[in-house]
């Protein structure tokens, strides 16, 4: 397995039409969440990647495994609660700058994930160990999960790459939201925050002392989305900035953060330098605006190669 990830994967439905949702009748099913958005994102570039999770034994949660796994992704890390349903989530594109998310996920399947479902050897087996904020954010068993998968990433030299990934509507408050994420971001070895969740997590701060608050926080490496302008990057030794790509047109910016962490995941595999990492993931993250869906404007290496190479001309 190169990589391996944990959370919550949902129905995801989306209006057929733009405006106020309360006007909508007709409404596409689709699946995402932003684990298996990375391992798909994965999948698709040639990657294999694990996903541990809870679905619930009703018929979304059956679609939905078998969404993921005919992507590719390996679901043997997922089981099936009898007590409780997958969630939903509803996406609303008012316009193409007012995107709104409306989960309907408390008490979830996947919020019942203990430390008990987080296999040692699968987390040994891999070379990168994905995490995001939202999975800690579900409930207490899904913190210590995760705390529980990032003992074994240790205990293995796993890799961790960490997405702060802020959903604020997930947490009590704001100050457990800070304590929980600084933690985390602590125990990373590559943090992957927005530049607007550094400045959830540090205040309002200059770029540059963004990189050295997460260095000093405990992180080996920091890639800060500036969203569309592209990303700076620190570690140690170097720093610089990497700019992005231009879109034609924004459908649904959710998820874009997703495939940016799928490229940099898959350019890290490669043994790419830090700077063609994060060109990778820009362009992932810019090719996946410009589709409806979390997952469906994730390119394949072809696409990517050719989305690249059409801007330097
Ligand atoms: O990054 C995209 C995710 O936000 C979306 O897929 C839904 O996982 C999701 C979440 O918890 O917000």
């Amino acid at each position: 397995m190169d990589v391996v990830t944990i959370g919550e994967t949902m129905a995801l439905f989306t209006p057929e039409t733009t405006g106020k949702m309360r006007y909508s009748s007709h409404f596409s099913r689709k699946f995402a969440g932003a684990e298996t958005n990375v391992a798909i994102g994965l999948e698709r570039l040639g990657f294999h990647a694990g996903w541990i999770s809870k679905v619930g034994n009703d018929e979304l949660g059956k679609a939905l495994l078998s969404f993921v796994r005919g992507e590719g992704v390996d679901v043997s890390g997922v089981t099936t609660d009898d007590q409780a349903p997958t969630g939903l989530y509803f996406k609303e594109l008012r316009t193409e700058n007012d995107v709104r998310v409306y989960y309907y996920r408390a008490g979830s399947a996947a919020s019942r994930i203990t430390p008990d479902d987080i296999m040692e050897d699968y987390i040994a087996n891999a070379k990168y160990l994905h995490l995001t904020g939202i999975t800690p954010a579900l409930s207490d068993s899904c913190y210590q999960a995760v705390l529980q998968a990032i003992q074994y990433a240790k205990k293995h030299q796993v890799t961790i790459v960490f997405d702060p990934n802020i959903r604020e509507k997930l947490w009590a408050s704001k100050e457990k939201a800070k304590e929980v994420l600084l933690q985390l971001s602590a125990q990373a070895d590559i943090v992957l925050p927005g530049i607007s969740e550094a400045k959830y997590l540090f205040g309002e701060q200059k770029s540059a002392d963004y990189g050295r608050l997460f260095i000093e926080n405990g992180a080996a490496t920091v890639i800060l989305k500036e969203g569309s302008k592209g990303a700076h990057y620190f570690s140690d030794n170097a720093s610089g900035f990497v700019p992005s790509y231009p879109v034609d047109r924004v459908v649904d910016p959710i998820g874009a953060g997703d495939g940016f962490a799928a490229g940099i995941l898959s350019g890290l595999l490669e043994g790419m330098s830090l700077e063609r990492v994060i060109a990778r993931g820009n362009a992932i993250g810019a090719m996946v605006t410009m589709v409806n869906g979390d997952v469906e404007g994730l390119p394949d290496l072809e696409e990517i190669a050719h989305f690249m190479k059409k801007d330097k001309e």
